[in-house]
């Protein structure tokens, strides 16, 4: 199966979208997280050699494609069933073209505002530099939008490897409280409604360290992201399930939600479901919420 190595979720915006590329899609895949603690990536890589940055996919004939647009086209070009570009010509061209953009630029806000999904500021000031890469997202944002005539929340019809490269800047402009208006506002609420950003930035709260480095000085209020449904880790069950949504191995890490409790296969299943359970189909199939009278 295809190796994809990651950084640290929290922070390494370049992992998220290589993880999305192939989770967007259901792509089969292997995950191996690199630390970010120990600041040697390029160390921790060697035996991938030349790659020297996170995400790396490692394709299953020996491959090593270590830069996140390449592997949106070697996806592409391996999986041409999945659609991770649009279908439509024109829609296709303009979500390639903003993927190279954003690949390429938006230097300021990349540097001025590092991705750290642990926080969500509220007084920050962007300078001119930024508030000019806001305006030229805003504008090709809506040129894409017009141009494949979407209609939907994503750029170019359904979502495609362009959304995907911009789920970090929408991170950006929720974390640090960027001003954008009502159309990029709205796109920016897709990224942090759409399950599978929920999923990676649940699991980025729970594994991985609070590295200060990433720490910027300003005030902090809570996740602009919908409100999570409340679970707690308990010790013990009994359960009312006695397998794993995820893996279907025995349960032995439990949670409570709305009076119930549910059985993992481990701690890191329970946890990352505990930040935001309505991120997690498997699970929430579980729920009253979805079976009511099955169970
Ligand atoms: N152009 C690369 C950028 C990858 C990149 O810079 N990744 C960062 C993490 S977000 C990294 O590996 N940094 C570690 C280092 O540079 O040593 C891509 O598109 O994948």
């Amino acid at each position: 199966m295809t190796l994809l190595l990651l950084g640290d979720r929290a922070y390494s915006s370049w992992s998220l979208r290589g993880w999305l590329l192939f989770h967007r899609w259901n792509l089969p895949v292997t995950v191996q997280n690199v630390p970010f603690e120990h600041r040697d990536v390029a160390a921790q890589l060697a035996a991938y050699a030349p790659a020297r940055t996170v995400p790396t996919a490692v394709f299953e004939d020996g491959a090593v494609v270590s830069e996140s647009l390449a592997i949106a086209e070697e996806l592409a070009s391996r999986h041409p069933e999945a659609g991770i570009w649009p279908q439509a010509p024109k829609a296709r061209a303009t979500a390639r073209t903003l993927a190279a953009e954003m690949h390429a630029g938006f230097t300021a806000l990349r540097s001025a505002c590092p991705m750290n999904l642990r926080c969500a500021y509220t007084t920050f000031t962007p300078d001119d530099a930024v508030l000019a890469d806001l305006a030229r997202l805003e504008q090709i944002w809506s040129h894409a939008r017009k141009t494949s005539g979407a209609s939907g929340p994503w750029l170019c019809g359904d979502y495609s490897a362009a959304d995907a490269f911009f789920a970090p800047v929408a991170a950006r402009i929720a974390g640090y409280g960027l001003p954008v208006g009502e159309e990029a506002g709205a796109y920016v609420t897709a990224h942090l409604r759409d399950p599978a950003f929920r999923q990676w930035r649940a699991m980025a709260l729970v594994r991985g360290a609070d590295l200060p480095w990433y720490a910027r000085d300003h005030d902090q209020g809570r996740w602009p992201g919908p409100e999570p449904l409340v679970a707690t880790s308990r010790d013990h069950g009994p359960a009312v399930n006695d397998t794993c949504p995820y893996s279907g191995k025995p349960v032995s890490h439990f949670l409570t939600m709305e009076g119930e409790t549910y059985g993992f296969c481990n701690a890191f299943c329970r946890d990352k479901t505990a930040v935001d359970p309505a991120a997690w189909p498997a699970f929430m199939a579980l729920t009253p919420r979805q079976v009511a009278g099955l169970r």
